[in-house]
């Protein structure tokens, strides 16, 4: 993917459905979510994730015509076939591991084989210090919306990430501080994922980022699931 393809394809994420290949879905859920005029299906979790769920996941949802894309948080699933990868660099992580050791390691091992061209890094803030995300990469969680914005500018102006992901999962974040990092971003697009869970939080979330991610609610609840589909694509797209 050359850089103006990379920029189409991000433009045009406005929602996407993440989907944890370490969770039971039906086959009949799973054809709603992937029929719902989702823009993509994310493959990921943070734990239980292995090459063969992953596999799995990927040849069900590949009956559909939805674009699949992988978020790797370990390169022992890293399975070939999907549209697009994400690669998380957990810019706030207690440890260096998740910031530039473990891609390195999995650049080390695959080498030659990895798809630079559909390969897309994201900026990740983590900012509930209850999630399993938190938990895995001790990331510095009780921070002030100061330091979230120098770190959503480390990655935008310094390294020139095409996303910044703010990471609240499982809990609703401050929409006020969603719509202050994305108006401050020169280039990256602003990734929201947490606790989005109905049509109203994700109009509150569509309005502040570019791009909301929606994921435990597609087990939970799914109608509301759904319901944040026709919520986000309604509500303008931010500046
Ligand atoms: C998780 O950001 C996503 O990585 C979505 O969060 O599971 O809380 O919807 P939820």
């Amino acid at each position: 993917m050359n850089d103006r393809a990379a920029e189409r394809l991000l433009k045009a994420w406005r929602h996407l459905f993440k989907l944890d290949p370490d969770r039971y879905l039906s086959d009949s859920a799973l054809d709603a979510v992937c029929r719902s005029g989702t823009d993509a299906v994310i493959v990921g979790g943070s734990t239980g994730v292995t090459f063969d769920n992953t596999a799995d996941l990927l040849a069900r949802i590949r009956r559909y015509e939805v674009p699949c894309v992988l978020e790797l948080s370990s390169a022992d699933a890293a399975v070939p076939g999907f549209d697009a990868y994400l690669v998380p660099i957990v810019l706030n992580a207690g440890t260096a591991e998740w910031i530039a050791g473990r891609q390195a390691e999995a650049i080390a091992a695959y080498g030659s084989m990895i798809p630079w061209d559909v390969t897309i890094a994201e900026g990740y803030i983590i900012l509930n210090g209850g999630s399993a995300a938190a938990r895995l990469t001790g990331a510095r969680t009780e921070i002030g919306g100061r330091d979230v914005l120098a770190y959503a500018r480390l990655a935008d102006r310094l390294m020139r990430l095409p996303v910044v992901y703010l990471e609240y999962s499982g809990r609703f974040g401050d929409m006020e501080l969603v719509e202050r990092v994305r108006a401050d971003l020169k280039g990256a697009r602003l990734f929201y994922g947490g606790g989005v869970t109905d049509a109203e939080r994700a109009r509150r979330a569509a309005a502040a980022a570019h791009t909301v991610i929606v994921g435990n609610v597609i087990y939970e609840r799914l109608d509301d699931a759904l319901a944040t589909v026709a919520a986000v694509k309604g509500t303008p797209p931010p500046a």
